[in-house]
């Protein structure tokens, strides 16, 4: 079998949330694991608007495709549209292309990640870092997705970002998601750096 959610979120939920029940050893997380998948990770970093955002997203290549999974808490409460505000969650999510989350200008935090990555120059909906939407329950997000659009050395350097509002996946050129409200760094998982 393939890398399964849990061994890879299992290492880096630990450093997140050390008293979860369970996370006892993260040596051997890794040793449920086959080796030699090359995997990537993005710890989240709340920006201004919801604070309490934590999370993390691992990348793994398998032979069946990369497996994109998201673990997210903190995230807000439902919110209906009401006039020009859109819905708050379900929560647009996307691989923009600039891998520095600095939340910079606190009105449009982490402008400074770009827009979405999209190497094959096709319309949103369709971009290789377009993901489904966050469900979120009591503000919690687990979610895992297989995807062929990418492999994990093509987006090393590049960012995972968590909008307000949730994607139409056809408004040009990203969705009409709304503000940025959590933002990470996608890395090269070193697992020799966990033992
Ligand atoms: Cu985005």
């Amino acid at each position: 079998m393939y890398c399964s959610y849990p061994c890879q979120v299992w290492p880096f939920a630990r450093m997140l949330y050390p008293s979860f029940p369970g996370m006892g050893n993260r040596r051997m997380a890794y040793s449920a694991c086959p080796k030699g998948y090359k995997a990537a990770y993005a710890m989240l970093i709340a920006g201004p608007d919801y604070p309490s955002v934590t999370g993390v997203v691992t990348f793994t290549d398998t032979p069946g495709g990369t497996m994109v999974c998201a673990d997210v808490r903190g995230l807000p409460e439902y919110r209906p549209a009401e006039g020009d505000k859109g819905p708050v969650g379900p929560f647009g999510f996307h691989i923009h292309e600039g891998g520095h989350c600095d939340i910079g200008d606190p009105e449009k935090p982490f402008e400074g990640c770009g827009g979405h990555w999209n190497p094959t120059n096709q319309p949103h909906g369709n971009h290789a870092g377009d993901f489904p939407v966050l469900v979120a329950s009591s503000g919690r997000a687990r979610m895992c997705f297989m995807t062929d659009r990418f492999t994990v050395d093509e987006i090393i350097g590049r960012s995972v970002i968590i909008h307000e509002n949730p994607d139409d996946y056809r408004s040009q050129p990203s969705g009409n998601s709304g503000r940025r409200i959590a933002c990470g760094s996608i890395r090269l998982m070193d697992p020799s750096e966990s033992t």
